[in-house]
């Protein structure tokens, strides 16, 4: 079925709350489907250290609008994380992982537009960061960017914030580890979905278990699936795996495969990741997030900076050049703003 009418057709049935969502209130039902068919204009998401600082700021200034706008329950930013607790099956450990978290992405990013129009959701590439020696001295923890990585948040933009699992707070650098470049090579490697997700790929191209360590790695309500939204580094660190994801189906088409009708039809794992599912947003059903209309039509990814000896310059003030390995290093250990 056309995705596009698929997504017409829930401008009039939009009021119907999908399977698996009774105990989110009819109000936010409601909105969801406002995101579902919002017009669109074609964003480009960029890694944070190279999103010019005006654009930044104003994605952390509406996810601050977000949180405090009560006029759902308890607030809009947390309404929308609910979902991510409440669909965790339908969300995790199975093939539909990445189209799931696609469709949630652009949900946020709609959201965000309703509050000021032309946002993007940076992605956050921790594999620059897990170049440096020690990862937690990276300038991505600071008043900079999202603010530090232990104990409460108190400083940056989501300083303060509460959740519905208590303050916001983080743990760094004590379990598991980032990922690395040679962790996307390793996924590149690949050539189907069900060769970078659970439940047929081993651990070297999952890319679901690549993704949960970090989660894990930056600990507090990150390290755990039912809290992990409510810090909104989630998106960012989604955004990133959504974007290689992305590199990834470009491969596939280079190489004569449809991404549209990539997916494991008779052996995903678990009955929730089934074709046919309900994804909990509209009518969406799992093998719909893996169509092209949703990678064609809303956003794109632009590389990560690199450089060389021959073009040294990272492109932004918060990267510098390492000469030795022609790679882009965070800053360390920045004095706040
Ligand atoms: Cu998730």
């Amino acid at each position: 079925m056309n995705v596009f009418a698929l997504l017409a057709v829930l401008a009039v049935i939009g009021s119907v709350p999908p399977a698996g969502t009774q105990i989110i209130d009819e109000a936010t039902n409601q909105w969801i489907q406002t995101l579902l068919i919002q017009p669109n204009r074609l964003k480009m998401r960029r890694e944070i250290r190279e999103m010019p600082r005006k654009n930044l700021h104003d994605f952390f200034r509406a996810l601050n609008i977000m949180k405090n706008d009560r006029s759902l329950r308890p607030n809009k930013y947390d309404a929308l994380c609910n979902f991510h607790a409440i669909l965790k099956n339908i969300a995790h450990e199975g093939p539909g992982f990445l189209g799931w978290h696609r469709i949630y992405l652009i949900l946020l990013e709609n959201a965000l537009n309703q509050i000021i129009p032309g946002i993007n959701i940076p992605y956050w590439n921790n594999t620059l960061d897990n170049s440096l020696f020690d990862p937690t001295q990276s300038s991505i923890f600071s008043d900079h960017f999202i603010g530090n990585g232990r104990g409460l948040v108190t400083v940056g933009p989501f300083a303060g914030w509460f959740t519905p699992h208590g303050p916001l707070h983080r743990n760094f650098g004590r379990v598991n580890r980032l990922m690395t470049t040679r962790d996307e090579r390793n996924v590149m490697l690949r050539f189907y979905l069900e060769d970078i997700t659970y439940p047929h790929a081993p651990n070297w191209t999952n890319i679901e278990k690549m993704h949960n360590h970090v989660h894990t790695w930056v600990g507090g309500q990150m390290g755990k699936v039912e809290s992990a939204c409510y810090d909104p580094m989630f998106w960012m660190h989604h955004a990133y795996i959504d974007c290689i994801w992305e590199k990834f189906r470009t491969k596939q088409r280079m190489h004569d495969i449809d991404p549209s009708s990539d997916y494991p039809f008779f052996s995903y794992g678990k009955q929730t990741h089934a074709p046919n599912s309900q994804i909990g947003f509209g009518w969406l059903l799992v093998r719909h997030a893996v169509h092209e209309y949703f990678s064609h039509n809303f956003y794109q990814c632009a590389p990560t900076p690199s450089c060389s000896r021959s073009q040294p310059n990272c492109g932004s003030s918060y990267l510098k050049c390492d000469l030795t390995r022609d790679i882009c290093v965070p800053l360390v250990n920045l004095p706040n703003l």
